[in-house]
Parts: structure tokens; C-alpha cells; sequence
């Protein structure tokens, strides 16, 4: 018999599932399209028991990939006008290569591709027809990491920017905070839909939209031109949590490569890649004072000094030595998990910039613990993972499939800390994966 806990997370799957353009949306009416990283990390959690629709979910998400390998954050599948900016706002077909079939926006997210698919490998109770499957999509996934290495490390280091904070995944980090600074964007006039569906105390704010608009415009200037956004773009940040995901995708594609054989020449340039980038991402996002990752301002050459989730996501991806890692778990412990905190707080909870309310400026997100999860266990830190394992059970069975939570345990008290949209795909998809440890 499964546990209710369990067919509850799968009812929020089955429920977001749209069975007309097979792929999941992250929550009904606040993101009513299929968005790159969600989508990843939703497939993880079918994976437990549909493999079909597993692999439904990549099979569409890759569809819309340009002839240049890039693969977009929102795939436009549907029209409703629940969501802004919309397809019509982004206009992807400006850029020469983007698909003419799928409407989608001309920025990315996390390339998380590779190492779900190993994910599905490593769940699949049918190895050869799982594997099958990644055969018949992993080069377009090896595309999408070619098309970064070219055309997102100007100044060939091995780590690749992003040009927008909605490229990041974390929207509205406290360290974009000083990004904005340098920046001032015209106060632009337009009808936000988020703010209807969720407490706009919980959301960004208009003239954050501003900024985010701005970029948006600058971009669709110039076509959504690699070249010029490097040359132009107000936001060019390297950043930790983003690296780690196609780092860790990397060491994924050469283990499924190695799997499929043959491919010899792709499994040498991933670990060329892979090499390169392990060297500079330690060399130059470790903060030795911090004790931790940083993110880098590559368009003012600077580091932006802040600890976050992000900081510590380098441990899923094998990036630190295991001195390094003693540092970071320490760290996180001393600024992050106090006994009044569950873990992990998405920024530093000691920090000024710290709102345990707002979005991505300090709840708990249930796809950064499940990858520090991961990343402590394959560390050897076991008893720290239990902890963070045990916390986003008991959060997410408490008060329901939410987007995000309040990281302190005072506010719990009523069951009634999760904010953000409800039913949420990813928290579902990888609670899932977390019963099944
Ligand atoms: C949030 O971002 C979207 C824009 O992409 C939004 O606020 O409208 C972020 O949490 C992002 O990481 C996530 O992929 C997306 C859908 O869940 O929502």
C-alpha cells in the first residue's frame, strides 16, 4: 500500500500533467507553461512510477530546443493570458535559430537535462529500454552544453554567465540587490497576473519587474544576439548554482555515454569541459573568507560577497575537495542551521537581506534541499542529510505541496508557513524521490 503522503504527491503530478501537449506545468494558473528546470526535476519524480510520462515531459521540453542547441526557460505550449510576461512579450522568433513551431521565451534556465536523465537511468526498473530512451535524446542535451560552452564564456574560463535573473532560477536573490543598483530602468506600465494568484508580500515588486522588463528589452533590441547581450547586458553574472547544475550535468552525459557506447570524441570534449570548468570554479568562486561559493559580476568585475542556497550546491556536483567541503558544511551549519531554522534557508538567514516571507530572499525551496541532500550524501556528511532529508518531509506532510516555506520553525506552529503557489509540481516530484531513499 503506498502512503497517503505519497499518492498525494502523485495526485499533484497527475493533476498538473496536461495531457494535450504532454508536459507538466509547475503550479495551475500562476506558471500555466512548461518551464526548463521544473520540468527536469518533475520527471525525477515520475520516474517512481510512470516512466512513460518521464519521459513524455523531456521528449516535449527537448522539442523546442533551437537549431543552435539553446533550449528555452518557458515553452509557450497554451494560450492564456494568466501569466505575464507572456509569449508576446518575449518574442522568441526574433532569434534566427529559434524554433517556428514553439513560441517560448529567448532566455534559459539550469541545465539540469543531463543529470535527470541519469536520475531516470538510476530509478528505471527497465535499464534497457530507459537507456534506449536517453540514447534517442542525449545529444541534443550534449548540443545544449556545447551551445553554452560557445556562446556564454566570452572570456573562455569555463564557466558561463546568465543575462537575467529569471535565467538564474533564483528570481529575486537578495544578491541581484546590487545589480539593480547599478542600474535604472524607465518605470514601465503593464498588468502583472502573479500578484492575483499569490500575496504580493510574497512575490517581487513592481520596480523589480522594472528591471527585469529592462533586460528583457535591451535584449530584444539585438535579437537575442549571444554577442551583443555579452557586449550589452546590465546583468552578466556567473553563477555558482547554475555552473554546479552543468557541471553535474556533464559528469552525467559522460557517465550515460560511457553506458550507450561509442561517442568517443563527445566524451573527450565533456571532459575537457569538465575539467576546465572544476579548475576556474573553484579558483574563482570560492570565497576563502565566506568559506563558501560566491556569485560573480562578470559585467562590473566583481564578486557579489552573499551566502545562499546556491553557495553550498557545488556538493551535488563534486566541485569542492573534501577541505573545501568541510568548510562549506560548517559554515552552512554555523549561518544556516540554527535550532530554530530548518534547513536550508535560500539566503543567509543572518544577513540584513534575509525575508523568510519573499520568494527566493529566504524561504526553504524543496529543489535546492534535495540537491544539498544529495551533494552532503555523496559527501559523506550523512547525518547532516538525514536532517535536511527529515526537515522537507515534515515541512512539506505539515502544510501541504507548497512553492516555498518559511525556514523558521516558530512559524510552523499552526501548519500554515508554505507560500507561493500550492501544489506545486517540483515540491511533489522530488518528495517523491526523497520517500524513496
Ligand atoms: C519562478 O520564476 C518565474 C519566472 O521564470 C516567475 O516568477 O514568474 C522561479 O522560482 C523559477 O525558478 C521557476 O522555474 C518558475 C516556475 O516554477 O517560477
Amino acid at each position: 500500500m503506498k502512503d497517503l503522503l505519497q499518492q498525494r504527491a502523485e495526485h499533484v503530478l497527475n493533476t498538473n500533467f496536461k495531457d494535450e501537449g504532454e508536459f507538466t506545468i509547475p503550479c495551475e494558473n500562476l506558471y500555466p507553461f512548461q518551464w526548463f528546470w521544473d520540468s527536469g526535476l518533475i520527471a525525477i519524480g515520475f520516474a517512481h512510477y510512470d516512466m512513460q510520462k518521464a519521459e513524455k515531459e523531456i521528449k516535449t521540453l527537448l522539442k523546442a530546443q533551437w537549431r543552435n542547441g539553446f533550449i528555452p526557460h518557458i515553452i509557450f505550449h497554451t494560450e492564456t493570458d494568466s501569466y505575464f510576461p507572456g509569449a508576446d512579450f518575449h518574442r522568441s522568433n526574433l532569434h534566427p535559430d529559434a524554433s517556428s513551431e514553439h513560441k517560448s521565451t529567448g532566455m534559459t534556465q539550469p541545465p539540469v537535462t543531463g543529470f535527470v536523465l541519469k536520475e531516470m537511468y538510476g530509478i528505471s526498473e527497465n535499464k534497457k529500454s530507459t537507456l534506449e530512451f536517453i540514447a534517442s535524446q542525449i545529444d541534443n542535451v550534449f548540443d545544449n552544453h556545447n551551445y553554452f560552452y560557445k556562446n556564454r564564456d566570452p572570456q573562455n574560463e569555463g564557466l558561463v554567465y546568465i543575462y537575467h535573473n529569471w535565467e538564474s532560477g533564483t528570481d529575486n536573490s537578495p544578491i541581484w540587490d546590487d545589480i539593480w543598483d547599478t542600474m535604472n530602468p524607465p518605470e514601465y506600465d503593464f498588468e502583472r497576473r502573479d500578484t492575483t494568484h499569490v500575496d504580493p508580500e510574497q512575490r517581487p515588486s513592481k520596480r523589480e519587474y522594472d528591471h527585469y522588463l529592462h533586460i528583457i528589452e535591451i535584449a530584444k533590441k539585438h535579437n537575442y544576439s549571444d554577442e551583443k547581450i555579452a557586449e550589452l547586458s546590465p546583468f552578466l553574472v556567473q553563477d555558482p548554482l547554475f555552473n554546479a547544475m552543468l557541471i553535474k550535468s556533464n559528469e552525467s552525459l559522460i557517465e550515460l555515454y560511457e553506458l550507450i557506447g561509442g561517442n568517443e570524441d563527445k566524451i573527450e570534449q565533456l571532459k575537457k569541459w569538465q575539467e576546465k570548468s572544476i579548475t576556474s570554479f573553484n579558483d574563482k568562486l570560492f570565497d576563502e573568507e565566506l568559506g563558501a561559493y560566491v556569485h560573480y559580476d562578470l559585467r562590473n568585475e566583481r564578486p557579489l560577497r552573499y551566502l545562499s542556497s546556491s553557495s553550498f550546491s557545488p556538493l551535488f556536483a563534486n566541485i569542492p575537495d573534501s577541505e573545501k567541503a568541510e568548510t562549506m558544511v560548517k559554515v552552512m551549519m554555523e549561518k544556516f542551521g540554527s535550532d530554530s531554522q530548518y534547513l536550508c534557508a535560500s539566503f543567509d538567514p543572518t544577513s540584513d537581506r534575509f525575508n523568510p516571507k519573499k520568494y527566493w530572499r529566504g524561504p526553504v525551496w524543496i529543489n535546492l534541499n534535495w540537491m544539498l541532500y544529495k551533494g552532503l550524501k555523496q559527501n559523506g556528511f550523512d547525518t547532516i542529510a538525514q536532517r535536511v532529508k527529515e526537515d522537507t518531509i515534515e515541512i512539506i506532510e505539515n502544510n501541504g505541496f507548497f512553492e516555498y516555506f518559511d525556514s523558521r520553525k516558530e512559524m510552523h506552529k499552526d501548519n500554515n508557513a508554505g507560500y507561493g503557489g500550492n501544489n506545486f509540481s517540483w515540491t511533489a516530484a522530488l518528495l517523491l524521490d526523497l520517500l524513496k531513499e
